[in-house]
């Protein structure tokens, strides 16, 4: 493939943005070579600035559930354009979407808007602390919140993909109160609130770790968590900016029967575009301004245009619900068991998780991969390598090993067959 335009807009980029991108991840660190620069996207599809098209199995880090430039959505988001982009003033869409948020996720009762995942969960978290007065919070190992300071604590995704072992400019005192388990360790767990549970504000997890490479809860800890943070009055936070309406249309929450006391949201809420959300038990939400003494706000809040998209990608969702849903799981299904034995045939050990749409392929001897520990023991030059031959061959696959794939209803069934023989050479490639 032919990257000169890339090359050339790189060289620019790295002299007025950091690293030439917006966010860590997108610059190729962990896995070599440079960034292609994607001039637009069309369903299932990026096509670059050289012309290359790929299968895009990112969807923009998991907005993108129905695929690129959906026409219902692009063009509900041009009517509204032309109505004004942004009021700082209430809307009814603001309305539609909060109740469509509230009737899709019965466990959130009320619901704020904002900008983005980060946004929701560093607000969520401080709703928490309100509530119960207290400081401590728990995260796990491997998860990632956003990159709001007290979160950046052995979180997942860049922080993982860059190998970094905290993040500097976050002073340690900001850290002090936020208590890193191993996820998926049920002993951890119940040491932690024998001694200090009293003083736990919450607890915040993705129930289905995306941000360390797809990892699953193992059977029963989601019970155990919600059975223990009630025990101890800790407010229990399900981080579903990834899961939310990707694992079923209640978000992990529905699929694994679980009620959290809040919950927080992003990428597909959004249609595509930027907005967040973070909601709960009304009382809870109702500590937040300017109701209660917990402050939080946003220029952009709720801005009719992000919320339009977020309106539409609802609309389409609950209408194909099970449609959209069952070929989700197909298609998860199929890929995983398709890596799984391409892999085995090129005699590369791998571990395939995956649930629903989300998939990761770890290059590793470990049979199972249940936590941060055995997902980092990962081969990430053999990942590298693979991930660059699926590049060059039209299939634009995470550039991380520790960053879950996500495939999209826009994926037909050739697409699939082009993904599993694409993959088959590229297993075969770095045998
Ligand atoms: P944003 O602030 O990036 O909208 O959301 C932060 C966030 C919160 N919670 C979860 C579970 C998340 O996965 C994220 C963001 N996810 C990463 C991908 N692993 C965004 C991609 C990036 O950082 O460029």
């Amino acid at each position: 493939m032919e990257h000169e335009k890339s090359r050339l807009l790189f060289e620019e980029a790295l002299k007025v943005i950091p690293g030439g991108v917006n966010s860590p991840v997108r610059a190729f660190k962990a896995v070599g070579g440079d960034p292609v620069f994607i001039e637009r996207g069309e369903g299932a599809y990026l096509v670059d600035a050289d012309g290359n098209r790929y299968l895009d199995c990112i969807g923009s880090w998991g907005p993108l559930l129905l695929g690129h430039a959906h026409p219902r959505i692009v063009s509900k988001i041009s009517a509204q354009l032309g109505r004004g982009t942004t009021f700082g003033a209430p809307t009814k869409l603001e309305v539609r979407l909060a109740q469509a948020i509230c009737e899709a996720v019965p466990s959130i009762e009320k619901v704020r808007l904002v900008s983005s995942g980060t946004e929701a969960t560093m607000s969520a978290i401080r709703a928490a602390r309100g509530f119960t007065g207290r400081d401590k919070i728990v995260k796990f190992e491997g998860n990632y919140h956003g990159h709001a300071d007290f979160l950046l604590a052995k979180a997942g995704s860049g922080i993982a993909t860059l190998g970094l072992p905290e993040c500097a400019g976050v002073p340690v005192a900001y850290t002090a109160d936020t208590i890193t388990l191993p996820f998926n360790d049920v002993d951890s767990l119940e040491t932690l609130f024998g001694t200090i549970g009293t003083e736990i504000a919450c607890v915040i997890l993705e129930p289905v770790v995306g941000n360390m490479g797809c990892v699953p809860p193992s059977d029963g800890y989601l019970q155990k968590l919600r059975v223990i943070t009630s025990k101890y009055g800790a407010v229990l936070i399900f981080d579903e900016v990834m899961t939310g309406f990707r694992l079923s249309y209640g978000g992990a929450q529905e699929r694994y029967g679980i009620t959290p006391d809040m919950t927080t949201l992003g990428k597909i809420v959004g249609g595509g575009l930027p907005l967040g959300a973070y909601g709960g038990r009304a009382e809870i939400m109702d500590k937040v301004a300017p109701v209660g003494p917990v402050y939080q706000a946003g220029t952009l809040s709720g801005n009719p245009v992000a919320v339009t998209a977020g309106l539409e990608m609802l609309s389409l969702l609950r209408e194909g619900k099970e449609v959209i849903y069952a070929r989700l799981e197909q298609i998860g299904e199929r890929a995983a068991d398709s890596m799984r034995a391409l892999a085995a045939n090129a005699g590369i050990p791998v571990t395939v998780n995956q649930v629903g749409s989300m998939i990761t392929v770890f290059f590793t001897q470990k049979t199972v991969v249940k936590d941060f520990d055995q997902a980092k023991r990962s081969d990430t030059v053999r990942f590298g390598a693979w991930f660059r031959e699926m590049l060059e061959h039209g299939i634009y696959w995470p550039p991380s090993q520790f960053e879950s794939a996500f495939l999209s209803y826009a994926m037909s069934d050739s697409d699939i067959d082009h993904l599993e023989k694409v993959a088959e050479a590229a297993f075969l490639a770095v045998a």
